[in-house]
């Protein structure tokens, strides 16, 4: 009896141990990398260099030694791979783009099937000559004065309407929000025989259906100095026009006696998920007016005019003399990152 009792306090006793040994027992269970953080350049950051070390903050809680995917381009819907299991935390690139937005992101993976993918980061590099004027939004503001006056059309205006501040392609942007909506610029930072005014611009979801859903005239001035009034000498147009399908057509344009247009035709349609790169030119000595996309040239035509620096012009379109039977047509969506330039710059991919 006493054996038995003694038998089964050493059984309970081995229990207890092999219980004990399993709850202190390491875990085999292996934990992935922690999220990728504290990027270098950091997330947003403006004037990157075009020769840039790109580096970042990466742990495994195992410590297991870690690799690291690294996908990086202009086009944040299709970031290409760069290097694949990269073995540290930095990696050079050189010869970027001047001016120009770049997404990357890292996907950490630990050797044991511990994959984790970081967050989407950008930086826009630096730009190759100074521009003459620059509006960012940051901070949720416009960089104007409070009203222009027009000479050419004897009128005073606010110098916004109908605008909301939301996420832009760099930081803060500004958002278009009815057909009529404009921001005004002078006109004075325009050289006029040579220049580049560029910007990004995003559509919104319901582009399409919305203009669509118009009885009148498709429109999209992105960019406009007279909309459908009389125009000055020197006036100048940027536009995505929206036909009765998904289609824009890009084009620009400058007016002397009449318009010399820059047209690509209804060939593009947009994504509302992601903003593009739109610069316009105008270079007396090369003889040319070119419009670009995504520092793709896309259409040009023949120099026929200095550019008015004495008036002024809109993002979105002119607001003068709202006469027009069918009503102004602004392209609505996110613009960002407006510049003007005293030279016509080359956009190369
Ligand atoms: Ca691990
Ligand atoms: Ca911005």
């Amino acid at each position: 009896m006493k054996n038995s009792i003694l038998r089964l306090l050493g059984v309970i006793f081995i229990l207890l141990f092999m219980a004990s040994g399993c709850v202190t027992k390491p875990s085999v269970t292996n934990q992935p990398p922690l999220t990728p953080s504290n990027p270098n350049p950091q997330n947003n950051a403006t004037d990157v260099n075009v020769n840039v070390i790109l580096s970042w903050d990466c742990t495994d809680p195992d410590g297991d030694p870690l690799v690291f995917d690294i996908y990086f381009g202009t086009n944040i819907e299709n970031l290409s791979i760069l290097k694949e299991n990269h073995d540290s935390k930095s990696y050079e690139i050189t010869d970027l783009a001047f001016d120009t937005i770049y997404y990357w992101k890292v996907v950490a993976k630990d050797g044991k099937g511990g994959v984790t993918e970081g967050p989407v980061w950008r930086f826009i590099t630096v730009m190759p000559v100074t521009p003459v004027f620059k509006d960012s939004f940051e901070d949720n503001k416009t960089n104007n004065e409070s009203e222009y006056t027009s000479s050419f059309y004897g009128e005073t205006i606010s110098s916004v309407r109908g605008i909301t501040f939301t996420q832009g392609a760099i930081g803060d942007g500004v958002h278009l929000d009815d057909l009529n909506s404009y921001i005004c610029y002078s006109t004075s930072y325009i050289n006029p025989t040579e220049g580049t005014i560029v910007f990004y611009f995003k559509p919104d979801s319901n582009m399409y259906e919305y203009y669509q859903s118009l009885e009148s005239y498709k429109g999209g001035f992105l960019i406009d100095t007279v909309g459908w009034l009389p125009a000055f000498s020197g006036a100048f147009f940027i536009s995505a026009w929206c036909d009765g399908e998904n289609h824009n057509n890009f084009e620009s344009g400058t007016y002397s006696y009449r318009w010399s247009y820059a047209s690509t035709g209804y060939n593009y349609t947009l994504s509302s998920d992601r903003f593009y790169k739109i610069a316009f030119t105008w270079s007396q000595t090369q003889g040319k007016i070119r419009l670009y996309l995504d520092n793709e040239l896309i259409a040009e035509a023949s120099y026929n005019t200095p550019l008015n620096n004495r008036q002024l012009f809109f993002i979105g379109h002119n607001p003068f003399g709202d006469y027009w039977p069918y009503g102004a047509r602004s392209l609505m969506g996110t613009y960002d990152e407006l510049k003007i330039y005293g030279v016509a710059l080359e956009f190369n991919n």
